[in-house]
């Protein structure tokens, strides 16, 4: 640190120097994300309660009243009328607090210790910081030949070890959605927790349903499912960081619950201690300000965009690998492995992810991708051979 104070215009100077290193979601060429740009009227929320603490929440009131209104918004789109839970830094977070309260639930009720947790192989790596975090083992669920979770596979792995089932809807690297009502039925059966995954579907799958896309139904409308990841930091356009953690029951978070004796709740069921509220606030001023129909009209878009760009790889002679449910185009060429078509692009200034379950190059359409980039998109992969 500097001896003395430092001229603002000075500090901002380099601070914009090196902030122009960074790709700009306005350029269209963050090709390989899950986030975009939040809405404008979302980051003015931000800044505004940018010093609460939802830590404490007797001292931000108001604030802790945002987060519960948010909550109960998002549930109402996943089907529950009185829903459990808290905006956190996204989903990664969101799914380290189910599968603790899954293994917390499942010590307490049925003395499982060291138990197991089933996820597909398509799952998002945070089951693996999850299992590792809560001494947990990972057995990983089979993908049927459209890569979606395989139900039978599932039945095979269930233990008296397990205290958890995962599925996804919006698969990160394909954007599927697991058979989830199949499961659900197969979880409550066997009276073992369930928890979705719904971190990049949670904000585009119900407003295509209601648009009369055939998409499977994923929520709490299902018995089975005991909590869903949502993030309001993808498709929800708020600011990052914001993730959503939904549950079906309190007895989820009093499972989770460590007393804090000196702060203003006597109790704290989060993993993080002191938490900004900004990222509530933010998520509640997009969702009233959109409404359903600013988020309809946003997938709407995104999908249209999602087809153009299916339909003009298989012109060019690409692979598309399955067909889109949600907003993520992954493909391949015969002739071209993904990782050089990758680097490819990369040289035209696109950047590209590449999937690895299968391998494939994976475009995932959000709003920041526009119509004329995927034009340009389209006629650099012709080029590249
Ligand atoms: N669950 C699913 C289904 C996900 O796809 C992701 C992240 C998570 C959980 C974890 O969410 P957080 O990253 O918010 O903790 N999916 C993206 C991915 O790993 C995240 C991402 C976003 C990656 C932007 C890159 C990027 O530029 O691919």
């Amino acid at each position: 640190m500097d001896e003395k104070q430092i001229d603002k215009d000075v500090i901002l100077k380099e601070l914009n120097e090196l902030h122009n290193l960074d790709y700009d979601y306005r350029d269209g060429r963050i090709l390989g994300s899950m986030c975009t740009e939040a809405h404008p009227f979302a980051k003015e929320v931000y800044y505004k309660f940018i010093d609460t603490n939802l830590g404490d929440p007797g001292l931000f009131k108001g604030t802790k009243l945002i987060e519960s209104k948010v909550i109960e918004s998002i549930g109402e789109l996943l089907s529950i009328n009185k829903p459990y839970g808290y905006i956190v830094t996204g989903g990664t977070e969101a799914n380290i607090m189910a599968i603790r309260a899954a293994r917390n639930h499942a010590r307490k009720y049925k003395g499982i210790i060291g138990g197991e947790i089933i996820i597909p192989e398509s799952a998002h790596f945070s089951f693996k910081k999850a299992a590792d975090m809560l001494n947990l083992k990972i057995l990983e669920a089979s993908l049927d030949d459209n890569y979606k979770m395989d139900v039978d596979s599932v039945k095979h792995l269930i233990s008296d070890k397990t205290v958890a089932i995962v599925a996804i809807a919006g698969t990160t690297e394909l954007g599927l959605i697991d058979p989830i009502e199949e499961i659900s039925k197969i979880a409550h059966d066997n009276n073992i927790y369930f928890h979705v995954d719904a971190a990049f579907g949670g904000f585009a799958i119900p407003f295509l349903r209601e648009m009369g896309f055939n998409l499977p139904v994923f929520d709490f409308s299902l018995e089975g499912v005991c909590s869903i990841t949502i993030d309001p930091h993808k498709m929800g356009l708020a600011p990052i960081p914001a993730g959503g953690i939904l549950f079906r029951k309190e007895e989820y978070l009093d499972v989770m619950a460590v007393d804090s004796p000196y702060l203003t709740t006597k109790t704290q069921s989060t993993i993080v201690g002191t938490r900004s509220g900004a990222a509530s606030a933010a998520t509640y001023a997009v969702m009233k300000y959109l409404g359903k129909e600013g988020y309809s009209k946003l997938i709407k878009d995104a999908m249209n965009n999602t087809k153009f760009l299916k339909e003009n790889l298989e012109k060019i002679g690409y692979e598309v690998i399955c067909e889109p449910e949600l907003n993520l185009v992954a493909f391949n060429h015969p002739n071209i492995c993904a990782d050089e078509i990758a680097k490819k692009l990369d040289v035209f200034g696109w950047k590209v992810s590449v999937a690895k379950c299968p391998v494939a190059i994976r475009i995932v359409l959000m709003n920041h991708i526009k119509l004329n980039h995927l034009k340009e998109l389209v006629e650099d992969l012709k080029e590249i051979f």
